[in-house]
């Protein structure tokens, strides 16, 4: 029996690899379902798991160190440094707020070759995710090795991006050599392999925005919707991804700060139902300033009804929502109709919706499976909805890199912390850069201080600095 064989049989036995229907997460259903965690419990496996990934290297394969793809093939690379004495990297996944925030740690230099080493390859856009923050230190990545490539395009995805997969188990000859040994039968086989064919290839578009960040110009491009490409376009003509969070008390002050700070911003995000002066002719004024310091204006009304009655709030009643609002924002808990009913309406008109993903307050419950329904949703309409209200896009397993979304993210101040009604705030450097978001929303950051227009200054500046310090990683 040759080792891989021995391997297969094994991975099989320990229960890595399991047959059925299982749902990915991707959303994809697969007849394959593999867990390479477990490996840790078992130090024999794992240390021919790790001899072997280096023996099937082509000699012609040449690196000074090695990186695991955090976190399953950690324990792999570093039995692959201890054994051959090759020095490791490790890569953050999550960059700290205190300390030196590095995200590659261990001693390297620059120009040297980093092997990458991960348990399993799907599209290829962890191995990408690692080999970006490699690259943006210096360190040379030409080639990865994995254990097990489901065969779903991470070849062909990463060979694009200059790397060359060496697999040492390939999906269709384990299920092979699984159904010759008789562990499975042939109906297993063949449903996998029906489904490897219907599934040749995840999303290119992803995995490229995942392997670097690309710049607000590109992304105008690639966006769908024509709000969400003017958003991206005045926030490179002004240099701003600020918006402006205006709760203020009247819609006289409103219009005042408006005013002040509208050369600051890119968005303005009004609370039109707090305006105890509201009168009819408040959207044209509003309008008026937001042309003449060319910021889109967005009301904050997070419809969440059933299609049908949203479309009679964004339209109708005492605010008329629908005639002065460049961007609107909903909840998806009542389900993807209530995108149909704002579309009915504002498609037409040319405006974008956001949908709320996650939100900033303590113990909210926008978290997981319902943030990944919202991208789902997203995906379904997106040429109305422009992005999300988003906390920490960098963080979701579901696709946060759809490179023409806008994420827009409240809870930002200068310092981090709260208020007393569970508020949370992080910072802007954090929030651009680490949380991996577009837009900060701030308010009473700004409405708060002694002189708005001042202190939005300051927050364009930072916001804008870390918006160009993600793009140069
Ligand atoms: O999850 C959210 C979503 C929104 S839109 N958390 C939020 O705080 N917001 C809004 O952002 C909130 O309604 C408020 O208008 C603004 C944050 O204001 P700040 O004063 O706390 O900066």
């Amino acid at each position: 029996m040759s080792a891989m064989e021995s391997l297969i049989l094994q991975l099989h036995e320990i229960g890595a690899v399991k047959f059925g229907n299982f749902k990915l997460k991707s959303g994809i259903y697969s007849p394959v379902y593999i867990d390479l965690r477990l490996i840790v419990s078992y130090p024999s496996l794992l240390t021919q798991i790790s001899q072997t990934l280096i023996s099937s290297l082509p000699p012609t394969t040449s690196f000074d160190v090695v990186c695991g793809v955090p976190y399953t093939a950690l324990p792999i690379a570093t039995v692959v440094s201890v054994s051959n004495n090759i020095p490791m990297l490790m890569r953050r996944k999550e960059i700290k707020d205190y300390g030196t925030s590095k995200a590659i740690e261990g001693v390297f230099e620059k120009d040297q070759t980093c092997l990458i080493i991960e348990d399993l390859v799907t599209s290829g856009g962890s191995v990408l995710e690692t080999a970006a923050p490699l690259r943006g230190v210096g360190l040379r990545v030409s080639d990865a090795v994995v254990l097990i490539d489901r065969q779903q395009g991470g070849r062909e995805n990463l060979e694009e991006n200059g790397i060359k997969l060496h697999s040492m188990i390939r999906l269709t000859d384990m299920v092979r050599v699984l159904r010759e040994k008789g562990k499975i039968e042939e109906g297993v086989e063949a449903n996998l392999i029906k489904f490897l064919e219907e599934n040749r290839r995840v999303s290119v578009e992803k995995v490229k925005a995942e392997a670097r960040v690309l710049g607000f110009k590109e992304r105008s491009e690639l966006c769908k919707n024509p709000m969400g490409k003017k958003l991206f376009e005045v926030m490179m003509k002004k240099e701003t991804n600020l918006c402006l969070a205006a709760d203020v008390g009247t819609a006289a002050e409103l219009l005042d700060i408006a005013d002040k700070v509208g050369p600051e911003i890119c968005m303005l995000k009004t609370h039109v139902d707090i305006l105890p002066d509201f009168t009819s002719d408040f959207g044209s004024k509003l309008r008026a300033i937001a042309d003449k310091h060319k910021f889109l204006i967005f009301e904050d009304r997070k419809f969440a009804d059933i299609g049908n009655t949203v479309t009679m709030q964004y339209e109708g009643g005492v605010f008329k929502i629908l005639e002065w609002a460049d961007i609107i924002n909903a909840h998806i808990i009542s389900g993807p109709g209530i995108v149909d009913g704002l579309k009915l309406k504002g498609m037409p008109r040319g405006k974008g919706l956001l949908l709320l993903a996650e939100m900033s307050s303590a113990g909210n419950l926008a978290t997981g499976d319902y943030t990944a329904a919202a991208v789902k949703i997203a995906e379904a309409h997106s040429d109305f909805v422009m992005g999300f209200i988003s906390v920490n896009p960098a963080s979701w397993k579901c696709g946060y890199v759809y490179p023409s979304m806008i994420h827009a993210t409240p809870g930002v101040q200068m310092v981090k912390g709260g208020d007393a009604l569970g508020q949370q705030y992080n910072t802007p450097h954090s929030v651009i850069t680490e949380r991996g978001s577009d837009i900060i929303i701030v308010g009473r950051g700004i409405i708060k201080a002694e002189n708005p227009a001042e202190t939005a200054h300051e927050y364009r500046l930072e916001g804008w600095k870390a918006y160009l310090e993600k793009c140069s990683q």
